[in-house]
């Protein structure tokens, strides 16, 4: 019996739990059954089915880590990464669907949420009956959410908030949204409000024209003196730690995600090279080819590494931000280079549609940039490392 597999080289199946394994499994049953075979038409038609929510919920795949008493599974983070990796394999917007709506929305709700917010929104956020969004980044504030020009203003019975959240996943067909602004009658600080949908004034436009990510639908927030009362206020954090506090969830989920994309990838690369024959030989009994495949081996199996170790810490609370930093940006980096080579592998069909590659590496270059850039996390590393801090 080899000790040696090219698809688990590290055997991290045997590090898991029983449970872990199981959530895996139905991630992968529900992933493979139920999103790959609309995928290909979801992403060319760029057509997200809000159906996809209810489904994930059914399954038990939304705010995993929430306790049960709120809908949730109480489950681990390394099986929340798990998930995410599963659904990644397929596609990231489905993804990024599942990760907004636990990580980004769920989260914020359960952690900084009064128990009537609670007890309003996270049984049927985990259902899917509800569909949630998160807004934080503006058309000018991107990488430095900071700069936020969002305000809320005290009124006698609660806030009116004004202006305009850009790149917002889910939003155009969301019920809840997650927004963040500068409340006046808290110094300027940043807070967190919970809108509902159809509140006056508070609309979400569609952002047509996406090259990238076309099977998770993605819109503006509009927010022009839209009037809610202090119950949307979510009252128990204050600053940019509510945001980034969601952040470092959602950016752990996408280290592992990113990793199941990159594995799709290698998997096809290789295959393809075993099928496929040129100068009277398979593609795969070739010296660069089998570099490429070596090179992507590699670099999944130590990313996976690294993400189970950062769940794990997670799990224990004893992770940093900064471990997840690495990680969201090592494996992102890495699957995009993954998947542009395993396009480059595919020869002519790396293009077409029905090999896959080619959609994967274009909605790794959205994952790259999303929750914090390449070059971002970066800087948060190079201040860890040196001390000195080199945003502004
Ligand atoms: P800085 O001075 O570093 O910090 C301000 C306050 O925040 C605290 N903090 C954190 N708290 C918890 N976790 C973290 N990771 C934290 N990072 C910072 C910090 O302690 C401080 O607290 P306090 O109490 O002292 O005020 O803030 P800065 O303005 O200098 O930040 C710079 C920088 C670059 C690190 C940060 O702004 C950044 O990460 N920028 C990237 C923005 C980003 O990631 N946006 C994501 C938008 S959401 C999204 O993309 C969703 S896509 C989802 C999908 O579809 O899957
Ligand atoms: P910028 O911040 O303008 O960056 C442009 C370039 O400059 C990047 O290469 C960046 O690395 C570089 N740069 C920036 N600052 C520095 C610096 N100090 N030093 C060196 N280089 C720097 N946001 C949400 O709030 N909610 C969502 O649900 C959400 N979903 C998204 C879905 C999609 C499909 C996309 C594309 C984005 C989404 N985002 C969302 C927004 C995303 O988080 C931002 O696009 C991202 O944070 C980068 O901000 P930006 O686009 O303004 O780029």
């Amino acid at each position: 019996l080899s000790r040696f597999g090219w698809e688990d080289p590290f055997r991290l199946n045997d590090q898991l739990s029983e449970d872990e394994r199981m959530m895996r499994d139905s991630a992968r049953a529900y992933a493979q059954e139920k999103l790959q075979p609309r995928v290909i038409a979801a992403y060319r038609e760029e057509k997200t089915d809000p159906a996809i929510f209810r489904e994930m919920g059914e399954m038990g795949l939304l705010g995993v880590t929430i306790p049960e008493e709120y809908g949730g599974l109480g489950a681990s983070y390394v099986s929340y990464g798990l998930v995410a990796r599963e659904i990644e394999r397929v596609d990231s917007g489905y993804r990024s669907m599942m990760s907004v709506q636990s990580s980004l929305v769920m989260y914020p709700i359960y952690a900084y949420g009064s128990e009537e917010q609670r007890r309003k929104y996270l049984p049927k956020l985990a259902s899917g009956e509800f569909i949630g969004c998160f807004g934080l980044t503006e058309p000018d504030a991107g990488s430095d959410p900071g700069g936020m020009k969002t305000t809320a203003r005290k009124t006698a019975t609660g806030y009116v908030l004004n202006g305009t959240k850009m790149w917002i996943s889910n939003s155009p067909i969301a019920d809840v949204f997650v927004v963040w602004a500068k409340s006046e009658a808290h110094g300027g600080k940043i807070r967190g409000f919970v809108l509902d949908k159809g509140t006056k004034g508070l609309s979400a436009p569609k952002i047509e024209g996406k090259l990238s990510l076309r099977a998770s639908i993605t819109g503006e927030i509009v927010m022009q003196d839209v009037e809610v009362g202090e119950d949307a206020l979510l009252p128990n954090v204050e600053g940019l730690k509510g945001p980034f506090g969601c952040l470092n969830r959602a950016r752990y989920g996408i280290s592992w995600g990113v990793l199941g994309a990159a594995e799709f990838c290698y998997h096809a690369a290789r295959q393809y090279g075993l099928d496929r024959k040129q100068f009277n030989r398979p593609l795969a009994q070739t010296q660069l080819y089998q570099l490429k495949l070596a090179n992507m081996m590699t670099e999944i199996t130590l990313g996976l590494q690294a993400s189970l170790q950062v769940g794990r810490l997670m799990d224990a609370a004893q992770a940093a931000p900064e471990m997840i930093s690495l990680v969201k940006r090592n494996n992102c980096g890495k699957a995009l280079e993954i998947a542009r080579i395993s396009r480059d592998m595919h020869g002519g069909n790396g293009i077409s549609e029905e090999f896959q590659v080619m959609r994967h590496a274009q909605n790794l270059e959205t994952v790259n940039t999303y929750e914090g850039t390449h070059d971002v996390h970066a800087l948060i590393l190079g201040r860890a490392i040196t001390g000195l801090q080199a945003f502004a």
